[in-house]
């Protein structure tokens, strides 16, 4: 594989790991802290924030859904990036904006890839060709014990429904994931009190900024 396409323009941040762990707590205030510094932000996340994007997410966690084929699976996530990346994240980057997103790529190749024990080079084959191989410039994993996580949450939909061995596998994915491209990751303890996580995000940031 290769090392993938960085946008020139603009700053483009993940935030990725399992369930609960607090991706959308954090991205919210990576997001909040940008703005207050001025810079143009967008917040997004994956799957659903597009209106093709929001059918293909409602089938995908809705547990009436029942079984689909992984590959299945795999190519509605794929779906979603397509639009995620043309519509939403490429037109952002373009106008030199920030783009935070929660969930990205990362999450297809531990979900459906090591999840789901689907190739994982074929998995990331597909995503990568969905999203036009477009890289973050930085990826922060959100680190949790996976019992922790779906013990933070109220409801389960079809994926957080799986096994604890399949979200073990997911947690391992994306920490193999940071451990092969350290300077693009930042692996962050989910255990730690919310503003000392989001002061590490930032710190890791800031700099980052002074190139988009
Ligand atoms: N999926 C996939 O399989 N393939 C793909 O390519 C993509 C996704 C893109 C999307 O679910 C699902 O799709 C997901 C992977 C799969 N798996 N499932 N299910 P989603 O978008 O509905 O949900 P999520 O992304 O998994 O997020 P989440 O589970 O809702 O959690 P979160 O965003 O990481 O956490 P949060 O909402 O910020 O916080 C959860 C709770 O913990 C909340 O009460 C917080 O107040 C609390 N919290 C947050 N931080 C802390 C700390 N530091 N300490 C204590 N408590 C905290």
């Amino acid at each position: 594989m290769s090392a993938g396409v960085l946008s020139e323009r603009g700053l483009f941040v993940c935030f990725e790991g399992g369930e609960g762990a607090g991706k959308s707590t954090q991205s919210r205030l990576l997001h909040d802290w940008l703005l207050e510094r001025g810079e143009t932000v967008l917040l997004t996340f994956e799957p659903g924030d597009t209106s093709v994007g929001k059918e293909l997410r409602r089938i995908v966690l809705d547990p009436a859904t029942g079984d689909l084929s992984d590959r299945t699976e795999a190519l509605l996530y794929a779906a979603d990036k397509a639009e995620h990346v043309d519509h939403v994240v490429l037109p952002a980057l373009a106008r030199g904006e920030v783009v935070i997103t929660d969930r990205y790529v990362d999450s297809t190749l531990a979900y459906q890839g090591a999840g789901r024990t689907l190739d994982v080079g074929e998995v990331e084959a597909v995503a990568r060709w969905a999203t036009g191989d477009l890289r973050p410039h930085l990826t922060v994993v959100l680190d949790l014990d996976p019992e922790a996580g779906l013990d933070r949450l109220s409801g389960r939909d079809r994926i957080e429904g799986q096994s604890l061995a399949f979200h073990q596998r997911v947690r391992q994915g994306f920490l193999d994931l940071a451990a092969a491209d350290p300077e693009r990751y930042l692996v962050l303890d989910a255990r730690a009190p919310v503003d000392e996580i989001a002061g590490s995000i930032r710190q890791r940031v800031a700099p980052l900024l002074e190139r988009s």
